[in-house]
């Protein structure tokens, strides 16, 4: 059995999203995202109280990066994944760990919006946060852009775990910062959430979404 420790929207979608696209059975645990990741009992899975976390075969793990990897070739039916020997492998595990540069970003200006209090939150680190997240959108821009038959996803050979990974970063960036001015990036984003595992990773309600509102702009002094 696979049991999936999870917060609405958070990195842990992107596990979701996997799973739902793998088709394997698993057990979802919604997490709030409040005190409750630090208690004892789950640090025993996430050792820095984080989600996600996974237990698949009376095995504990961490990381969301690790997670993709170890579930891709576990399964590999689907294709997510891109095994050693594979045309795309390295391109595959560059993108699928780019989705972290991207979060990192994510994860600083969701700290400035909505965990720190309004006086010790600083405009200039917002802005600095969201141009990283622009760089990273000319990145996915740039490549989605390169001339090869059939560029919809960022693999060459079709879509992939990278999407999901990348896919759900953007998900949350864009709570931060809009993909106006980056048509590749937008159609692809539009192409991928159309599919039904994303669909499925969706919060069900609003109980322990992370984001509140749709956009989260920099405040003008
Ligand atoms: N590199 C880790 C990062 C995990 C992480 O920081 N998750 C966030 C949610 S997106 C978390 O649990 N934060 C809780 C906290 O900071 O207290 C991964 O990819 O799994």
């Amino acid at each position: 059995m696979i049991t999936l420790y999870h917060v609405p929207q958070s990195r842990s979608m992107r596990v979701l999203w996997l799973l739902n696209e793998l088709d394997v059975p698993h057990r979802l645990v919604e997490m709030p995202f409040d005190g409750s990741l630090g208690t004892e009992e789950f640090l025993t899975r996430s050792p820095a109280g984080r989600v996600p976390a996974l237990e698949i075969e009376g095995e504990r793990m961490f990381e969301s990066g690790a997670m993709v990897e170890y579930l891709c070739e576990r399964f590999p039916e689907r294709g997510m994944g891109r095994l050693p020997g594979a045309m795309d492998r390295m391109a595959w595990l560059v993108w699928v760990h780019f989705a972290e540069t991207v979060t990192q970003h994510v994860a600083a200006l969701t700290q400035q919006h909505f965990v720190l209090d309004a006086g010790d939150r600083s405009a200039a680190v917002m802005r600095i946060e969201v141009a990283h997240l622009i760089q990273c959108y000319e990145a996915i821009e740039a490549r989605l852009s390169t001339p090869v038959e059939n560029r919809d996803y960022l693999l060459t050979g079709g879509y992939s775990a990278a999407d999901i990974c990348v896919g759900q970063a953007v998900y949350m960036a864009r709570h931060f910062a809009a993909l106006d001015g980056y048509p590749e990036l937008a159609a692809w984003f539009e192409r991928i959430t159309e599919r039904q595992s994303y669909l499925d990773a969706l919060p069900a309600g609003d109980a322990s979404r992370m984001f509140d509102r749709p956009f989260y702009a920099v405040p003008t002094a």
